[in-house]
């Protein structure tokens, strides 16, 4: 099976969870946050976590939405609240002052965009309630508003597809164009600098990009709209296989054929984009791996006991050509 170990790295230092609750034994534990770490553990061990998922919007998000519906289970100890933003940061946030009023052990979310969290992170702060960030990161000079960030690394990703199409088309004067995830998203920031770099120095140009939304509806009209600007187009570069496969739609539409016509370079290797790749019509694709339910249960019950635990936690992805997605689809978990 193709998928992934983790990888952990850089060592936190002692979690505000851990110092909280050794402020909760001191008898001075006077300023002590309403909803702190001292009652979380107590109550019959159940930890309450509050997620706010980004939305619905792709494969992907499926697959790491059930990931950790599965995981955070009354069996595993969790009593999950989990709330889907519609890709809306303010929802997002609305979510966030929920679970805080209502005194949650523990809140997760990925951060639809980067910026902007600072302020009702510091009221999670100050509630005493601790935050992990899954998949994507927050954009903040104030480490301590978080206690660990478990997701990819999205340069690295957009590198190797870079360093795929380098390998292949260089030389050939290829004409490229790129559907970029959420503007303002992590993934889409960091996969488009990750591949810019990988194609620098080529005779690789990349004669436009636009958002599509990490959506396959956004992704074939970004498309239409690409083949009706340029008529030399040679390759596409998705920041996820939802808009690739958004874009085969509107490259077959026009007549032309995914894959040989204009290849089509993608990111996240979930099942429908595994078999377009298999079937000929991407040809390759960099994985990301959804399956974040496990660390995040694990890493939420650290931080609730009071022990270490790693500031960032990176998960290692593969990459597929279409004789590896042949190999791999019969045994793919998403
Ligand atoms: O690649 C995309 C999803 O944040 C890594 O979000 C995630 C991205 C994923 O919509 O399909």
């Amino acid at each position: 099976m193709a998928r992934t170990t983790l990888t952990r790295t850089v060592l936190a230092a002692v979690s505000a969870a851990s110092l909280f609750a050794l402020g909760a034994c001191s008898s001075d534990a006077g300023n002590e946050p309403a909803g702190g770490g001292d009652t979380v553990a107590a109550d019959d061990g159940v930890i309450t976590l509050g997620f706010s998922q980004v939305g619905a919007e792709s494969g992907w998000r499926a697959a790491n939405t059930k990931s950790i519906q599965d995981t955070l289970t009354a069996e595993n100890g969790f009593d999950l609240k989990f709330s889907d933003a519609q890709q809306k940061q303010e929802n997002q946030i609305q979510a966030i002052r929920s679970y805080i009023t209502q005194g949650v052990d523990v809140i997760a979310f990925s951060p639809v965009v980067e910026t902007g969290w600072d302020a009702v992170l510091q009221e999670a702060k100050a509630a005493g309630i601790p935050v992990i960030l899954t998949d994507r990161a927050v954009d903040s000079s104030d480490e301590t508003l978080y206690e660990s960030f478990i997701g990819s690394d999205f340069v690295l990703e957009g590198e190797m597809a870079g360093e795929w199409v380098a390998e292949q088309y260089d030389g050939e004067g290829y004409k490229a164009v790129e559907l970029q995830g959420t503007t303002g998203a992590a993934p889409a920031i960091d996969r488009k600098e990750g591949f810019a770099s990988a194609i620098e120095g080529t005779d690789i140009e990349l004669i436009d990009s636009q958002t599509g939304n990490f959506t396959r509806a956004e992704g074939k009209t970004v498309m239409e709209g690409f083949l009706n600007a340029h008529d030399d187009i040679d390759l596409v570069f998705a920041h996820n296989d939802d808009m690739g496969l958004g874009a085969i739609e509107a490259i077959e539409a026009a007549g032309l054929t995914p894959g040989e016509d204009i290849k089509i370079v993608t990111i996240d290797a979930v099942k429908d984009g595994m078999q377009a790749l298999a079937d000929g019509k991407i040809n390759y694709i960099v994985e990301c791996n959804p399956l974040l339910g496990p660390d995040l249960a694990d890493i939420a019950k650290k931080v609730l006991a009071g022990e270490e635990v790693e500031k960032r936690i990176v998960v290692k992805d593969e990459a597929f050509d279409q004789a590896a997605a042949k190999e791999a689809l019969p045994t793919r978990e998403y």
